[in-house]
């Protein structure tokens, strides 16, 4: 039985052999999806602390290591409801100026194994390589990550771009921790979500109505 506190707490710790001893007991895609909530419950710790100074960047790079390595023994386990099938192509990318890529990671993993092509632009990603990839590749659906609050700006620029751009039929969703119902109306995103659950139901709804 996996103490799901106990692996908030050890991941809020950065205590690594505790959350990977943890980590490896995790058996069913139910746990693998308990396990991922304590670790980003963790997360919220971590930053909580290095808001209140007694953490540093390189405690935020450590916390990013330990959830990259908890996520990639997660991922079988995580994706293992996947329907498969194509979906087609789509892109996803963390906006410009916003180096954080673990979310993004994640979501993009659940979309494949949704049966989506899923063309992954990296991190601090402008606008203009956004467009010029949805013309190359004919693109309909675009994911945007971003976590810092400056990241709502880059998300709201982007998608202006895009409208501006004449591609009024690319439908963008978009996710991370600073995203909500409300910002995500004011930038004129198609929607949002946090789990990567229901970023995969709203993508695939999309795909279908093409
Ligand atoms: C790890 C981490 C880092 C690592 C990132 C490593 C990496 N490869 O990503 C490093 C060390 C690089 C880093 C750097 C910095 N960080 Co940092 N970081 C974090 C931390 C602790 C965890 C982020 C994380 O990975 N969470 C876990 C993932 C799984 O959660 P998630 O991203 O939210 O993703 C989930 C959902 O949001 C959703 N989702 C994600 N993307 C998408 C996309 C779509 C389309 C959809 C639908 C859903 C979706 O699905 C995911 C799974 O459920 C956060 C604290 C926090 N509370 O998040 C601070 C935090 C984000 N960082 C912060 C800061 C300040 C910084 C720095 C400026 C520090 C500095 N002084 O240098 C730099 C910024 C660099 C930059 N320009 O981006 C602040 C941001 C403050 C703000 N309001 O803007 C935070 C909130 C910490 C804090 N409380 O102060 N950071």
């Amino acid at each position: 039985m996996i103490d799901f506190e106990k692996l908030a707490q050890a991941m809020g710790d950065l205590d690594e052999d505790s959350v990977q001893e943890q980590i490896r007991a995790v058996a069913t895609p139910e746990e693998a999806n308990q396990a991922m909530d304590a670790c980003q419950k963790g997360m919220n710790t971590v930053g909580k602390m290095f808001e209140d100074g007694e953490y540093f960047v390189g405690d935020l790079i450590f916390a990013g290591e330990i959830m990259t390595d908890a996520v990639n023994v997660l991922k079988p386990l995580l994706v293992s409801g996947g329907s498969g099938g194509s979906k087609g192509k789509m892109i996803i990318c963390t906006v410009k100026d916003d180096l954080h890529d673990i979310g993004k990671n994640i979501v993009r993993s659940m979309l494949e194994a949704a049966g989506f092509e899923v063309i992954d632009l990296g991190i601090d990603v402008p606008p203009e390589k956004i467009i010029e990839t949805i013309k190359k590749e004919n693109i309909k659906i675009v994911a945007l990550s971003g976590v810092l609050t400056l990241a709502l700006d880059s998300m709201r620029d982007t998608i202006q771009a895009i409208r501006d751009a004449g591609l009024k039929d690319v439908k963008v969703i978009v996710g991370g921790c600073p995203v909500n119902e409300d910002t995500a109306k004011a930038m004129g995103a198609d929607d949002w979500a946090y789990s990567p659950q229901k970023t995969v139901k709203i993508c695939s709804a999309w795909a279908a109505a093409q």
